[in-house]
């Protein structure tokens, strides 16, 4: 008898939606005691409630200070040179995302093996980690535009073939983050639930999803549900804060009409033991840059240098 690997996670399949249940742990046991403990039990546990981590001030003001030109230098090299990695936003054409900041800028691929953010990854994931997909989202003044509600597993599931939830996103403020211009919204406790989408996913969707995601969106009914039982969390904080949060973690952002942007670098940390497999139904694969499938290899911590 052939045994038909049974998605665990189906999504965008039917013409309705449902919630699933979560069949992956949050916090990952460790894999050997030798591993760096970078948690108090208070923050393992209240990752593990909530689905996502404030951590304030984690990177002094000259470490953002040399991040943030690193990341206007980027901006000013990749616009108008016709990258694929360089989105814009809808309508203005300002730049909206630069993805795979990790293997095309030295600063970030250092930043990623910082030990503040390298090994809180390699203990909630329980195992040595590599950068699934990373991103400067710039969200400028005046015309940043919302990125939808969203789970990202889903869309990493779906059009990435990413098997089980045992990856996270941490999101480093570059600009102060306020709650007016545009903030990363939360909805505490989502993340033990698996939304599952309506739609057929286009292909190339990532061609329209990186500038305004429009399939694999939770339906309203389910959205409301997850918001009355979690809430709705803004994550504000100075610049340097980090914001870790699970790959399931029902999220969103609001447009930007304040003068100030908001500007983050967000790099997915996969666990090595989590790797790609091939999407879901006939898609093609998505491009190297979204989804890292080439020169996996586990992160070793190093500290960031500015000097
Ligand atoms: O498709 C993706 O992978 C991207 N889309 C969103 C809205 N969040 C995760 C990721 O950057
Ligand atoms: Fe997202």
């Amino acid at each position: 008898m052939i045994m038909l690997s049974q998605d665990a996670y189906p999504t965008r399949t039917q013409q309705s939606a449902a919630i699933l249940a979560r069949h992956d742990p949050v916090v990952y046991d460790r894999v050997s005691r030798a591993q760096t403990v970078q948690l108090d039990q208070e923050q393992r546990a209240s990752y593990q409630q909530n689905g996502f981590l404030m951590m304030p001030d984690l990177f002094n003001a000259e470490e953002v200070a040399f991040l943030f030109d690193a990341m206007q230098r980027m901006r000013e090299d990749f616009t108008h040179a016709g990258r694929p990695e360089v989105i814009a936003e809808p309508g203005s054409g300002e730049v909206r995302s630069i993805f795979n900041v990790h293997r095309l800028n030295e600063i970030f691929a250092n930043l990623v093996c910082d030990p503040r953010v390298l090994n809180v990854a390699r203990e909630i994931l329980g195992s040595d980690v590599y950068i699934h997909q990373s991103r400067i989202n710039y969200k400028p003044g005046f015309n940043g535009k919302e990125f939808y509600w969203h789970s990202d597993f889903e869309t990493w599931h779906s059009e990435d073939g990413m098997p089980a939830m045992r990856a996270l996103s941490c999101s480093i403020l570059l600009t102060d983050n306020s709650e007016a211009n545009g903030p990363l919204m939360v909805i505490p406790g989502s993340h033990h639930h698996y939304v599952s989408c309506m739609g057929e996913t286009p292909d190339e969707n990532y061609k329209k999803s990186l500038k305004k995601q429009e399939v694999g969106v939770p339906d309203e009914i389910l959205l409301r549900y997850l918001a009355d039982m979690g809430g709705i969390r803004s994550c504000t904080g100075k610049a340097g804060s980090v914001i870790f949060f699970d790959c399931n973690t029902m999220h969103g952002s609001n447009g930007n009409i304040t003068p100030y942007p908001r500007s983050n670098v967000f790099f997915v940390y996969n666990s090595i033991d989590n790797q790609l497999e091939a999407p879901r139904s006939t898609l093609q694969p998505r491009p190297e840059f979204v989804a890292a499938r080439e020169g996996i290899a586990p992160l070793s911590p190093k500290a960031l240098n500015i000097d």
